[in-house]
């Protein structure tokens, strides 16, 4: 991928406000490095929430109002209030999820000539409306200011999805490399018998049927290796465990063994989607990390009202694996959406042994996908060149 170079010195500001979890943060920390290092553009990532972003990036100063990590300065966004000037606008303004930077900097922005691009980039759906969303205009009620839409994506009419150029290789080199994935599990006391099982981790809400989960891996006859990052599903967990689901706390009953890792940082949780054989991921993030993983994944769809987030899950089963029963099956199943009769009659353990099987299958499907999904783009060099293009518009018009 290379690297867009209109933006070098290009100033950019993310404003990313924490609803909840660590999905918001996730995605904008991964954005704003990805624009610092590959494209050159100074970053400023406004937060309004530090301890969460603390957890992903071990470097955070929870107390300071302004810092710089890995070449992005992180400012902590406190008030609504205050007052800007032209000086202090980037030449980029990206809201994530619509969360309104301060009045009076976007007050600053309409001051600015040319105005500043500004968009606002929103969550993941493969649901087809999307298509017809992303890119749109909206005009500001009362300034001279349009904000653009911008919706990752699957298909070559969205946004894309993150992606880092090196990405792939670097997955590559460490799966090819037995030492390198027993030496990354070692870390965290993996034996070499946990090593040498069926892999998988876990990530989901604290909603997902878990307790169904270990209880039929501990009566299979395979053994398995469950990695549960702490404060992941902890009720289940510990109940498994009998103790405090606290890194390093490890059981086995039966078949399956569960180990409690520390909640890793961002690049250390992509070399575990690397390790395992299979991952149970959820929300947005580590479900797009999950498909560059190159092993099969189930995922836990963030819960919304009136089942929407169904809707959702089937869009994106559709899209993923339409040829694939197994795996939409156990996916729907995972996620307590009404099983067909067959399902139903099949049970977890009919599932996960029809899912099992399908594994090569899920495999070679997940390499397919990667290559059909990037051939649209990586998300931040298609944010890049959509910049670029209301750039000139914006410098031609005067607007
Ligand atoms: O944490 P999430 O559920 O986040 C989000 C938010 O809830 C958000 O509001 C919602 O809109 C969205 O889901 C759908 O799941 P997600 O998106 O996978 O983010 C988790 C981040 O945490 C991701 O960047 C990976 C990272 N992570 C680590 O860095 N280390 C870990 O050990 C784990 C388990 C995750």
């Amino acid at each position: 991928m290379s690297p867009n170079h209109a933006s070098q010195g290009t100033t950019l500001a993310l404003f990313c406000k924490v609803v909840d979890n660590y999905g918001d943060i996730g995605i904008c920390w991964r954005l704003a490095r990805q624009l610092t290092t590959e494209h050159g553009v100074a970053v400023s990532l406004w937060v309004d929430e530090l301890r969460s972003f603390r957890r992903l990036c071990s470097h955070v100063d929870i107390d300071a109002e302004v810092q710089e990590i890995d070449g992005v300065t992180v400012r902590h966004w406190r008030t609504q209030e205050g007052v800007f000037s032209t000086g202090d606008v980037a030449d980029i303004v990206i809201e994530f999820f619509a969360c309104d930077p301060p009045p009076g900097y976007v007050a600053a922005m309409a001051k600015c000539d040319p105005r500043p691009v500004w968009f606002n980039l929103e969550g993941l759906s493969a649901e087809e409306w999307v298509e017809g969303c992303h890119a749109l205009p909206s005009m500001h009620p009362r300034l001279p200011l349009t904000k653009y839409f911008f919706f990752p994506g699957f298909t070559s009419k969205t946004g894309g999805l993150l992606h880092e150029s090196g990405l792939e290789e670097e997955r590559r080199k460490f799966q090819a490399d037995a030492g390198a994935v027993s030496a990354f599990l070692a870390q965290f006391g993996a034996r070499s018998e946990e090593i040498a099982s069926l892999k998988t981790s876990l990530f989901c809400y604290p909603h997902a049927p878990v307790p169904a989960l270990f209880d039929m891996w501990q009566n299979g006859a395979q053994a398995v290796t469950c990695f549960v990052p702490e404060g992941v599903a902890a009720e289940s967990v510990e109940a498994f465990l009998g103790a405090p689901a606290k890194p390093g706390a490890v059981h086995t009953r039966g078949a399956l063994t569960v180990r409690v890792l520390p909640f890793v940082p961002q690049p250390e949780y992509d070399k575990l989607l690397w390790s395992c054989d299979i991952n149970f991921v959820r929300g947005e993030d580590s479900f797009v990390r999950a498909q560059w993983a190159g092993r099969p994944f189930v995922w836990h769809i963030y819960p919304q009202d009136k089942d929407l987030h169904h809707v959702k899950l089937r869009a994106f089963l559709q899209r993923y694996c339409p040829d694939i029963d197994s795996l939409s099956a156990f996916s729907m199943r995972w996620n307590e959406v009404q099983a067909s009769d067959v399902e139903e009659r099949a049970g977890w353990q009919g599932m996960w042994m029809q899912l099992q099987a399908d594994f090569p299958k899920i495999t070679a499907r997940s390499n397919e996908w990667q290559a059909k999904v990037l051939a649209n783009g990586d998300l931040t060099s298609n944010l890049l060149n959509f910049a670029d293009s209301l750039r000139s518009l914006n410098s031609e018009n005067k607007v």
